[in-house]
């Protein structure tokens, strides 16, 4: 039995909990909470049959407003595997359709003990596969990869790695989030893979190179060995784990631009983008909530000159995209010839 651990977090949180079938436990009344280093709830209930504990996670916390946390595994690992040299190990997320666009801004994990030590070198690596077919063997194009080292290895800490930059991931589609052990060479006998097997979503994969060491900027799949944790005999789910905000976009509708002429726009005197055509537009660069934005031209049209003006040019992201940043271009040249002709 455990203690009762009640902190001091619940007197500002509520959780409704309802235990959908009872029939096969019995409960006492005796529950425990905590929070882990995750910082996600854990509320475990006892089961005072045969002393068998389950947990259930809660998100809590600090949890951002509107944040999208990727989690496929229940934050505790029953293994961890390793390869004898570096690998890639690399969840597989599919975030709703609107969720997106989402901005991916911390990756957490887990890594082993054994033959695994703070200081090691590990690559974290972000994959986008958008052509819906679940399988990570086609599609997937990298997007990003950040050298990092292992801050704690002790089979239970989760290692939070902010991304900088963040990524920007437009959807929909799957999310891939891989790590390689850097460190890892030919015939180390290293362990660092945290693998959750309490209950498989078969969303967890595995690469190896003929290379030898894992090669830069991975295509996937891997050409040596290649498939789920599961297909190797090790049924669950890599402790990888995503969280972001969903992003938002900036744009509008460009009117008066004459045929063959161009001008460049920027959003906070960045995010170059190249108009050559009347229509609507958008910024590439993704805005977080609160953020704020100010379309300015950067250079107007010169064949033939052409004046451009930005209406509701500025202001703050309030929940939602901003696409009335209109720009209309007026045509000098034509009021010249009408002038003075
Ligand atoms: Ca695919
Ligand atoms: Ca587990």
């Amino acid at each position: 039995m455990k203690n009762n651990k009640l902190t001091s977090f619940l007197t500002s949180q509520i959780f409704l909990i309802s235990i959908v079938s009872s029939s096969a436990f019995a409960f006492d009344s005796d529950y425990y909470v905590e929070r882990n280093q995750d910082n996600k709830v854990i509320l475990s209930l006892d089961n005072t049959e045969n002393e068998s504990l389950i947990d259930l996670i809660l998100m809590g916390g600090d949890e951002i407003q509107g944040a999208t946390a990727l989690v496929i595994d229940d934050g505790v690992a029953e293994n961890f595997i390793g390869d004898g040299g570096q690998f890639i190990w690399l969840n597989r997320f599919t975030p709703a359709p609107t969720e997106f666009p989402f901005i991916l801004e911390e990756v957490s994990v887990i890594f082993g003990d054994n033959g695994v030590t703070a200081g090691q070198d590990i690559e974290i690596l972000v994959y986008e596969d958008t052509d819906g077919d679940g399988d990570p063997a086609t599609g997937a194009v990298l997007l990003a990869t950040y050298n990092e080292t292992i801050l704690t290895a002790d089979q239970v800490t989760f290692n939070v790695y902010s991304l900088k930059p963040s990524v920007q991931l437009y959807g929909p589609g799957d999310v891939l989030i891989g790590v390689v052990n850097r460190s890892g060479a030919e015939g180390t006998n290293d362990f660092p893979a945290a693998l959750d097997q309490t209950n498989t979503q078969v969303r967890s994969w595995a690469a190896t190179y003929l290379v030898g060491d894992v090669p830069v900027n991975p295509p996937l799949p891997g050409d040596e060995q290649w498939g789920t944790i599961d297909s190797f005999g090790f049924a669950g789910n890599w402790i990888i784990r995503g969280a972001g905000t969903q992003g938002y976009t900036v744009g509008g509708t460009l009117s008066g631009l004459l045929p063959g002429n161009e001008l460049i726009v920027q959003n906070n005197n960045g995010d170059d983008l190249t108009l050559t055509a009347d229509g609507s537009y958008t910024f590439l660069t993704l805005l977080n909530d609160n953020d704020l934005y100010n379309v300015t031209v950067l250079s107007e049209p010169t064949g033939p000159i052409q004046n451009c003006t930005v209406s509701n040019e500025s202001g703050t992201i309030t929940g939602v995209s901003i696409s009335n940043v209109d720009i209309s271009c007026d045509n000098l040249d034509l009021i010249f010839r009408n002038g003075f002709e």
